[in-house]
C-alpha cells in the first residue's frame, strides 16, 4: 500500500494505492482509496475513485511509435499527413529525433525547435523540461498549458501583491469564515471534496457564487446559504468595480489597513467612481439591491468590523477572458479595500486547476521564466541559475512568446518547424483549435510524449511512451503552495520510460552541457538549489522532510525553516513592502454579440471529465455517464429556435461550428449557452472559441464568444 495523491486536479486528494496480488484473478486490479488529508478530508470525486482505470487503458502506448508517411505526401510540413504508426526501438526514435533537431537547428537556428509543457507534470519534470529547452535545444520557444489556466491570476497577483501563490493560505482557513465569494468557480463539480470547506459561510448565509449559470456550486447557495449572482458573461470586472464603488462610497473599507499597507488607493477610487450601482446593474444584470447587500455583507464579515473573515476567490470563469488580468486585479483591489489580504481571517486567492498547476508555473516552463519563479530577463536570476546548471549565463536564451502566439507561429515563415509536447492535448484544448491543427500539420517534426494516443499525439511524427502518476516518484505543489510527494505504487509497463530519461537521452545526443540525472530525488535537489533565493523558494523542502510527513509550504529557504502556510502577514514581497492597488478599466468581451451571432457561448467543465478528456474519455464509468458534448440552453431560447423534440443543436461562430446534445434547463441565462470542452470530434467546442488574448497575461478568451445556435436539422 503506497501513499500518494490523485492524478488529476490541484486539490491533490490524498490516496492510497494497493497493487493487485500475484494471483491471476487479481493481478493488475490496483485499488485506489482516499486517505485523510486537509484538502480532501478523506474525500475523492468520481475521477479519483476510478483513477486506477488509467493504469489499464487498452490503448496504453508502451513502445515508441513513428509515423509511416502516406504515399503521395502533400506540400508543406510532414506532421499529421496521414498514414499510420510503426513501432520502433527507443534508440532508433531518439537517434532520429536528435538528428532531425540538429538539422533543423543548423538550417534555421535553435529557435526553430519549440517546446510545449503542462501543469500536470511533476516539479521534477517541469524543471527539467525548462532546462532541456534552454540548454539542450537552446531555444527560447517554450511555453505551456498553464498559460490557458492560471496566467491571468498569476499576472494580477504578481503585479498587485508581488508574488503568485494561488492560495496564499491553507484551504482549510475558509472553513470558519463568514463569507466566501466565488468569482466564476464551479468547485462543486471541479473539486467536489473542497465543498466541505464552505460550511461556515453557508451556515451563516455568506456563500456568494458569481456565474451566468446556476451551476452545482451556485445551487449550494439555496435555502439561505448565500446568493447566486447570475451575471452577463464577461462582466465580472464591472461587477468587482461596482462592489468596490459601494464599499468606498458607504465607508465600508478598512481605512487603517489601507493607510498602513497599500499604495494606489486614490487612482482606484477615481476609477470606480463611474461605476455606480445602477450602471453596474445595467451592464452585469445583477440588481442594484443585491450588489449593495453583498458589499455590506462582505464588510461585516471582514476582520476590521469584527467579522469571522471573508475570502474572495477567483476561478476560470472570471479569469479566462481577454481582460482576465484586470478582472483579477479588480477583485484584489476589493480584497485590499476590505483589509483581507494577509489578515488572519480572510484573503484573496485564485483556485489553481491542474494537478501541479502551482509548481508547474514556478520552475521554468513559462516563456519568460527560470526556476524559483525567477524572470529570464533578470541578469541576477540568469547568473544564479547558470551557476546551478554549470553554464555561462550567456548560453541561456532570452524570453519566448506565450502559448497562443507560439502555437499560431508553428510552421509559419520564421516560426518553429519542430515541436515537443509534454503533458497537453493542444489540439482539443487550445482556443480556435482548427487553426492549431493546421499549424501542427505544417510542422516538419512533432514529438509527443504521452501514455495514451491523445488527439495531439495522433498527429505526431513520434509518440514516446512515458510513465504516469502511480508509476513514478516526484513532487507536486497543490493549490495552496504545499509541496506533496507523488510515489511509485506500481511497476510501469515494460518499454515505457520516464520523461527524465527522455530528456537525459536527448541531451546526450545533442551534446548539451550540464548534468541530466534520471533520478527524481536528484533532479529535485537541483531544483531546490536553482530555486534558492527566488520568489518560489524550495531550498528547505527536502524529500526527507516531506516523507516524514511535514506540511511544507513555499517559500522555505532552509531545512530549519518551517515553511510559509500564510503569506503577507506583515509585508508584501514588493519593492516597497506594500501592496499595490492598480486602477483598471472595463472593456468587455473581445467579440460582441451581433445579428448573425446573438447568443453568448460560455465553456467549462463537467464533473466526470478532465480537461481535453484524453484520460477520462478512456475510463468507461466516466465516459458512459458523459459520452458526448451537451449544450445547456434556456427554455426561452430553446422555444425561440424551435428545439422541441429535437436532440442536436449546431453552434457556429466566426471560426467554426460544432454539434452538441441539447440539455434544456432554466439554470442558464436565456442569452447564454454552456458547452464543456472535454470532447473531440463534432462536439469539440474549441473549434468555436475565440483566440483573442489578454495583453498582460496571454490568456485566451475561452469563456465567452458570440455564436449562432440552431437545430441541427434546420
Ligand atoms: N471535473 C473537472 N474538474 C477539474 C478540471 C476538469 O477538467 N474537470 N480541471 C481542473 C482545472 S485545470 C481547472 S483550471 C479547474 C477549473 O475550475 P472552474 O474554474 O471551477 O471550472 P470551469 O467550469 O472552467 O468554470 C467555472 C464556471 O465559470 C462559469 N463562467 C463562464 N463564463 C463566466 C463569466 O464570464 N463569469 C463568471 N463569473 N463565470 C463564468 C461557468 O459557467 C462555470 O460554471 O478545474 C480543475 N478541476
Ligand atoms: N474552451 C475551453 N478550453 C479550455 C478551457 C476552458 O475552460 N474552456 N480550460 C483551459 C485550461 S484551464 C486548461 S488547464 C487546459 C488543459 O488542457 P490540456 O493542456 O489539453 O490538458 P489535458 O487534457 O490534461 O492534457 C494532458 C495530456 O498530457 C498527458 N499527460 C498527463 N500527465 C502527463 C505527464 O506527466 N507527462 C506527459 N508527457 N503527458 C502527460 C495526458 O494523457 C493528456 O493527453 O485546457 C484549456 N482549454
Ligand atoms: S477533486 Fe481533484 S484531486 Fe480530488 S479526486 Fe477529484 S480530480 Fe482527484
Ligand atoms: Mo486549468
Amino acid at each position: 500500500m503506497t501513499d500518494t495523491h490523485c492524478p488529476y486536479c490541484a486539490l491533490q486528494c490524498a490516496q492510497t494505492i494497493t497493487p493487485g496480488g500475484d494471483d491471476d484473478a487479481v493481478a493488475g486490479q490496483v485499488v485506489v482509496e482516499p486517505r485523510a488529508f486537509p484538502t480532501n478530508a478523506g474525500g475523492m470525486c468520481q475521477k479519483g475513485w476510478t483513477s486506477a482505470e488509467l493504469l489499464r487503458v487498452p490503448d496504453r502506448i508502451t513502445t515508441p511509435l513513428r509515423r509511416v508517411p502516406s504515399t503521395g505526401s502533400g506540400s508543406g510540413g510532414s506532421s499529421g499527413s496521414g498514414g499510420g504508426f510503426e513501432e520502433v526501438s527507443w534508440d532508433v526514435a531518439l537517434d532520429d529525433i536528435a538528428a532531425r533537431v540538429r538539422a533543423i537547428g543548423e538550417q534555421d537556428g535553435a529557435d526553430a525547435v519549440a517546446v510545449f509543457g503542462g501543469g500536470g507534470l511533476t516539479n521534477e519534470k517541469a524543471y527539467q523540461l525548462g532546462k532541456f529547452a534552454r540548454l539542450a535545444l537552446r531555444t527560447r520557444n517554450i511555453d505551456y498549458n498553464g498559460r490557458f489556466c492560471m496566467s491571468s491570476a498569476a499576472a494580477a497577483a504578481n503585479r498587485s501583491l508581488g508574488v503568485d501563490r494561488g492560495l496564499p493560505f491553507p484551504l482549510t482557513d475558509l472553513a470558519d469564515a463568514d463569507a466566501v465569494v466565488l468569482f466564476g468557480s464551479n468547485l462543486a463539480d471541479t473539486m467536489p471534496p473542497a465543498v466541505q470547506h464552505l460550511g461556515g459561510a453557508r451556515e451563516r448565509g455568506g456563500l456568494v457564487v458569481i456565474d451566468p449559470r446556476r451551476s452545482a456550486t451556485a445551487r449550494l447557495t439555496d435555502e439561505g446559504a448565500g446568493e447566486h449572482l447570475q451575471l452577463v458573461p464577461g462582466t465580472d470586472l464591472v461587477l468587482a468595480l461596482g462592489l468596490l464603488h459601494v464599499v468606498l462610497a458607504e465607508g465600508l473599507a478598512d481605512a487603517d489597513y489601507l493607510a498602513a499597507r497599500v499604495d494606489g488607493l486614490d487612482d482606484v477610487r477615481r476609477s470606480v467612481a463611474e461605476w455606480w450601482p445602477e450602471r453596474v446593474a445595467a451592464t452585469t444584470g445583477v440588481p442594484e439591491t443585491q450588489l449593495r447587500r453583498i458589499a455590506r455583507m462582505l464588510s461585516a464579515a471582514s476582520p476590521h468590523r469584527g467579522g469571522r473573515g471573508a475570502f474572495l476567490l477567483t476561478g476560470r470563469g472570471s479569469e479566462q477572458h481577454a481582460d482576465g488580468t484586470d478582472t483579477v486585479t479588480a477583485v484584489i483591489n476589493l480584497a485590499l479595500a476590505l483589509g483581507l489580504v494577509g489578515a488572519e481571517r480572510g484573503g484573496y486567492g485564485a483556485i489553481t486547476g491542474q494537478g501541479n498547476g502551482q509548481g508547474g508555473r514556478e520552475h521554468g516552463q513559462k516563456a519568460d521564466q527560470l526556476p524559483g519563479y525567477r524572470m529570464i530577463t533578470d541578469p541576477a536570476a540568469r547568473e544564479h541559475v547558470a551557476a546551478v546548471w554549470g553554464v555561462d549565463p550567456g548560453t541561456i536564451p532570452g524570453p519566448g512568446v506565450p502559448a497562443v502566439e507560439l502555437l499560431t507561429s508553428l510552421g509559419q515563415p520564421g516560426g518553429p518547424r519542430a515541436l515537443f509536447v509534454h503533458g497537453s492535448n493542444v489540439l482539443v484544448s487550445s482556443p480556435d483549435a482548427q487553426v492549431v491543427r493546421r499549424r501542427l500539420e505544417a510542422l516538419d517534426l512533432l514529438v509527443v510524449c504521452d501514455f495514451v494516443p491523445s488527439e495531439t499525439a495522433l498527429l505526431a511524427d513520434y509518440i514516446l511512451p512515458v510513465t504516469q502518476w502511480a508509476e513514478e516518484e516526484g513532487t507536486m505543489t497543490g493549490l495552496e503552495g504545499r509541496v506533496l510527494r507523488r510515489r511509485r505504487a506500481v511497476e510501469p509497463p515494460a518499454g515505457v520510460r520516464s520523461e527524465l530519461e527522455v530528456f537525459a537521452e536527448l541531451a546526450a545526443r545533442l551534446d548539451a552541457p550540464g548534468t541530466w540525472s534520471v533520478e527524481p530525488r536528484e533532479v529535485y535537489d537541483e531544483l531546490r538549489r536553482a530555486s534558492a533565493g527566488g520568489r518560489a523558494d524550495y531550498a528547505g523542502i527536502s524529500y526527507d522532510r516531506l516523507d516524514a510527513g511535514e506540511a511544507l509550504y513555499w517559500p522555505c529557504p532552509d531545512e530549519q525553516h518551517p515553511g510559509t502556510p500564510r503569506l503577507f502577514a506583515d509585508t508584501f514581497p514588493t519593492p516597497s513592502g506594500r501592496a499595490r492597488m492598480v486602477a483598471v478599466r472595463a472593456v468587455g468581451p473581445d467579440e460582441p454579440l451581433r445579428a448573425e451571432a446573438p447568443v453568448w457561448l460560455v465553456t467549462g467543465r463537467v464533473l466526470q471529465h478532465y480537461q481535453s478528456g484524453a484520460q477520462t474519455r478512456r475510463v468507461a464509468k466516466l465516459n458512459d455517464s458523459a459520452p458526448r458534448a451537451h449544450v445547456e440552453i434556456n427554455p426561452v431560447l430553446a422555444a425561440r429556435i424551435g428545439l422541441e423534440g429535437i436532440d442536436d443543436v449546431r453552434i457556429t461562430s466566426k471560426r467554426g461550428s460544432i454539434v452538441a446534445q441539447a440539455r434544456i434547463s432554466a439554470d442558464i441565462r436565456p442569452d447564454t449557452v454552456f458547452v464543456p470542452f472535454h470532447f473531440a470530434d463534432e462536439g469539440m467546442v474549441n473549434a468555436v472559441t475565440n483566440a483573442a488574448t489578454d495583453p498582460v497575461s496571454g490568456m485566451p478568451e475561452f469563456k465567452v464568444c458570440a455564436v449562432q445556435i440552431r437545430r441541427e436539422d434546420a
